[in-house]
């Protein structure tokens, strides 16, 4: 072969490979914290108005049956990344300055993506952890997102009302200065500094329970944190920020595939929104954050629409679990919500093994391959791994997932029929329009956050089709579906 052939080989080989590149869609994963169902005006549950996330609902598939994997953070975000349930990894509960909860030789979903010529990015929230031990914010901070699978990391470590208040760049401290290193503590104070309990008189934002440590921006945080000064975060720019590097990120990978989990920290507490939204809900910060959000989603959707990346580029938008109005911070949640419905028709929310923990606003678009439809089939965001997986043309899979590539792009096709719900490691199984919950200790109703945990010393069966809300226990009266459901609970819990 002479040279000239091979350099057209080469180079028609080199297009060719190019050409199956740009098949592979982008995929953007946005996931709100504590956003709860009827919190997007799209659902037509509460009385919020989510204009942004509402045309991206309409334009694509709004699922009124998809679920969170948790009823809160820490275990909902490693189903998602993990693809397997979270009851199953005993550190997967929620993390306060915790160990990193993945094992760096688990398959996750930026691994699968990365294999696959992706370049794949966290950017906002990650709280599964970090490091393995006590951890030195003060050099790199290893394991954590960049272990797992992600070429970029930038994240705020656990919530915005832990310590340490900064943001983590693939694993260094952001701004930290030599002079001034970073400590932090779960366990004691630093220097008698002035904490939220001893100098509430220091405090913007009062707390209600927990949340009385260090204070950083006037609001009292879980756990004390000394030095870091030029690291700290500003909490009313929280949203920008991430919303800045989000939008340089797609600029830069623009040309590749590329995976982003954009975590978002609104509606958590402490709900801080940016002055521009204060007021803009009438409900107040949780109100106003979620105005917030939905900006920052509307601002994501017009990066990508200036880019022409829409029509390659499949978008998920979820929340991690329920609401919540009072989680910590005296804040208005409660006063101000007036007729609005956070978790819509359904019962329970953030920490609840009811309804409403973990059936979450599920929405896909993916401009001229996804049709708008509107799917009451069930889905979970544990299944996103499979599916994901399959629509990239990638044959990995996890034990606890469900290939719903053709549910999660049309609305249609196979559905989920069981799927085990879990709520502070204690479990539930709902099973097509049925859910049984097995008998647990605890209030029922929680004495600080009010809501209704699902904890009864009885079994709890509920058919969903005549009882959304959760209202009659049909255990005595449904005997039969009793015992089917009782024996799927115990088969899938014990393999
Ligand atoms: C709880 C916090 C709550 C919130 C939650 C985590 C107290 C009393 N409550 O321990 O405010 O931070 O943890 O929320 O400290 S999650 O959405 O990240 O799971
Ligand atoms: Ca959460």
């Amino acid at each position: 072969m002479n040279k000239k052939i091979i350099i057209s080989l080469f180079a028609a080989l080199l297009l060719l490979s190019c050409q199956s590149e740009t098949k592979k869609p982008n995929v953007i994963i946005i996931y709100a914290d504590d956003l709860g169902f009827g919190d997007v005006s799209a659902y037509n549950q509460g009385t919020l108005n989510t204009p942004n996330v509402d045309r991206i609902a309409n334009e694509g598939i709004r699922f009124n049956n998809g679920h969170s994997s948790s009823a809160t953070c820490s275990p909902s975000r490693y189903a998602l990344l993990t693809g397997t349930y979270p009851w199953r990894n005993k550190n997967a509960k929620i993390s306060t300055g915790a160990s990193l909860i993945i094992d760096t030789s688990q398959q996750t979903l930026p691994k699968m993506f990365k294999k696959n010529n992706y370049a794949t990015a966290i950017i906002g929230k990650w709280h599964l952890g970090l490091g393995s031990g006590k951890i030195d914010y003060n050099t790199k901070i290893v394991p954590g997102p960049n272990e797992v699978g992600f070429d970029y990391s930038y994240i705020m470590p656990d919530t915005q009302d832990r310590v340490p208040t900064v943001y983590i760049e693939n694993g260094l401290v952001k701004n930290l200065e030599k002079e001034d290193p970073l400590y932090v503590s779960f366990k004691t104070n630093f220097d008698n500094q002035p904490t939220g309990k001893s100098n509430p008189e220091l405090l913007t934002t009062k707390w209600h329970h927990g949340h009385f440590n260090t204070i950083v921006n006037g609001i009292s945080r879980i756990g004390f944190m000394k030095g870091g000064k030029k690291a700290h975060w500003s909490d009313i720019d929280m949203a920008d920020h991430f919303l800045d590097i989000t939008k340089s990120y797609i600029n830069q990978n623009k040309n590749k595939p590329f995976f982003l989990f954009y975590s978002m920290q609104q509606p958590h507490v402490p709900r801080t929104p940016h002055p521009r939204f204060v007021g803009k809900s009438g409900m107040g910060p949780r109100g106003d954050v979620i105005v917030e959000l939905d900006w920052c989603i509307g601002e994501l959707y017009k990066t990508l629409e200036e880019k022409n990346l829409l029509e390659n580029t499949l978008i998920i938008i979820s929340s991690d679990n329920g609401p919540v109005l009072n989680d910590g911070y005296y804040d208005d949640a409660v006063e101000k919500l007036g007729d609005h419905t956070p978790s819509g028709i359904f019962r329970g929310g953030k920490y609840s093994l009811f309804e409403a923990g973990t059936r979450v606003p599920f929405i896909t678009h993916w401009k001229g391959t996804v049709k708008p439809n509107v799917s009451n089939k069930l889905i979970s965001q544990i299944d996103l791994f499979n599916s994901l997986s399959s629509i990239i043309g990638s044959d990995q899979k996890t034990h606890d997932g469900e290939n719903l590539s053709s549910l999660l792009l049309s609305g249609n096709g196979k559905e989920r029929e069981k799927l085990i719900l879990e709520a502070f490691g204690k479990t539930a199984l709902k099973m097509k329009n049925w859910v049984l919950i097995p008998p647990y200790k605890g209030s029922a109703v929680s004495r600080y956050t009010n809501v209704e945990l699902g904890n009864s010393k009885d079994y709890q069966l509920y058919n969903l089709n005549d009882d959304p809300s959760q209202k009659t226990n049909l255990k005595e009266t449904e005997k039969e579906k009793f015992i089917e459901l009782l024996e799927t609970y115990n088969e899938i819990i014990n393999n």
